[in-house]
């Protein structure tokens, strides 16, 4: 492991890496065989401040190297995250929006607008903002109003001179893709109306340690967030914890609350995920040393068992080319020996290489035209959806291999 220690992104302490992954390309960096001479590579190696409690990449790549014209990831390819982001709209509406005259409503990051969509299609005030244009032209083609920019403080600044502040601030799957939280916060607290409300979720530091989920480390997450470490860095920008609420999308997350400081009490959720996460230790650095192990021997029975499926000749495709799966196929060294092929339902992925790893892409009719022996099950956060979907597979005698949060074969 190089030098690896950098200055707290949001609290400015000395912070070092308790561990790297190794060289790892952009998460989403799905690229055909001419590029593999280009391809970008940078250490991805998490810190935890003990000063601030927030769990972070020492190096990120930038921002535009990873959000672009042409990102990977489009939100609607779920199902149940379709299902799970009405939900989330129509929560919002009546428990906060209802009463108020010509509310506005924001959210940052809002790829193809699978949650706007839902505020748009009740005439309700909306802006997306998507820095990655391709997923964002989705968005505009549905009437989803959408601007193609970074936030920051100047950004605020610029919609606040042309809609006025936010009833409501939403973000999913974001806050935690944004280096400069500080300036953000600041943002967010500029845009909002001084009874406004933001609400985040992002997947939950908890979460991640318990079931060593090693894999939601990737570039695109510069921050692993926890309670404790919200509140903090939110709170000198005068936003406050209000309330939590866990969320079993993307292998565990949390949903955040937050408004102006003295606007609303807080919950007893709030103080007791507080207290939740001292028992779990998540502000003690041991607990990381141990989360590091945790990695490895996952790692060693992972590859364990592909080896050994190799060796026999066994077929083995993955299932979902997930930005997830980069770090996996990296850190393990998961080879296209190890594995035929990923089959991904996302046109943009398919036909290319996997980062790194490069591992063929493949449409989805190629798993069901010839089921394999075997599927490493790369999108494991869906498994409720998928499993009930490839009911057939495992008919014709598949089987899963799953990592998360143990590695085991099962049908
Ligand atoms: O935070 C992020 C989350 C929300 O989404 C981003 N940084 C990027 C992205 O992460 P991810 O790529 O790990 O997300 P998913 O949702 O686990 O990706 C699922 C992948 O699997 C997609 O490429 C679609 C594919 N898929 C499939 O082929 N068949 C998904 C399902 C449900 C399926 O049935
Ligand atoms: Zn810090």
């Amino acid at each position: 492991m190089s030098n690896l220690s950098g200055r707290c992104r949001v609290c400015n302490a000395q912070i070092s890496a308790f561990m790297s992954f190794g060289r790892m390309p952009i998460a989403n960096g799905f690229l055909n065989e001419r590029e593999i001479s280009n391809e970008y590579f940078f250490e991805l190696a998490p810190a935890f401040c003990s000063q601030c409690g927030m769990f972070q990449l020492i190096e990120q790549p930038q921002p535009d190297k990873m959000f672009h014209g042409h990102y990977a990831f489009y939100s609607s390819t779920s199902r149940y995250m379709q299902l799970h982001f009405e939900n989330f709209a129509n929560k919002v509406i009546t428990d906060i929006l209802a009463g108020r005259r010509n509310p506005f409503v924001v959210e940052l990051g809002s790829n193809d607008g699978i949650m706007l969509r839902h505020f748009h299609e009740r005439g309700i005030r909306h802006l997306g903002v998507e820095p990655s244009v391709n997923v964002a032209d989705v968005a505009r083609s549905r009437g989803i109003r959408t601007i193609s920019s970074f936030f920051n403080r100047k950004l605020a600044e610029e919609i606040v001179a042309e809609h006025g502040r936010a009833d409501v601030m939403l973000a999913a799957n974001v806050m935690c893709h944004m280096p400069d939280l500080p300036g953000v916060a600041a943002g967010a607290r500029r845009l909002l109306k001084p009874d406004g409300i933001m609400i985040f979720e992002e997947p939950y530091l908890g979460d991640m340690i318990a079931k060593t989920s090693y894999d939601q480390i990737y570039d695109e997450h510069v921050y692993i967030f926890s309670a404790t470490s919200i509140a903090r860095a939110f709170a000198p920008h005068q936003l406050e914890l209000v309330d939590v609420a866990p969320q079993i999308t993307h292998g565990g997350s949390m949903r955040y609350t937050l408004a102006p400081k003295g606007s609303r009490p807080a919950t007893v959720r709030v103080a007791e995920q507080f207290s939740r996460e001292r028992v779990q230790g998540l502000d003690d650095a041991k607990t990381y040393l141990h989360f590091k192990q945790n990695c490895e021997r996952s790692r060693a029975h992972l590859m364990q068992t592909l080896n050994e499926l190799s060796e026999q000749g066994k077929r083995v495709v993955g299932y979902g080319a997930t930005s997830k799966s980069t770090t996996v196929t990296n850190y393990c060294g998961i080879t296209p020996q190890h594995v035929e092929f990923i089959s991904d339902t996302t046109p943009i992925k398919q036909g290319k290489l996997s980062p790194g790893a490069h591992i063929p892409v493949r449409p989805y009719q190629e798993f069901t035209r010839a089921y394999p022996d075997y599927a490493l099950l790369f999108a494991w956060n869906h498994a409720a959806e998928i499993r009930e979907k490839e009911q057939a597979f495992v008919a014709f005698g598949g089987r899963w291999i799953v990592y998360v949060p143990d590695v085991e074969v099962i049908s």
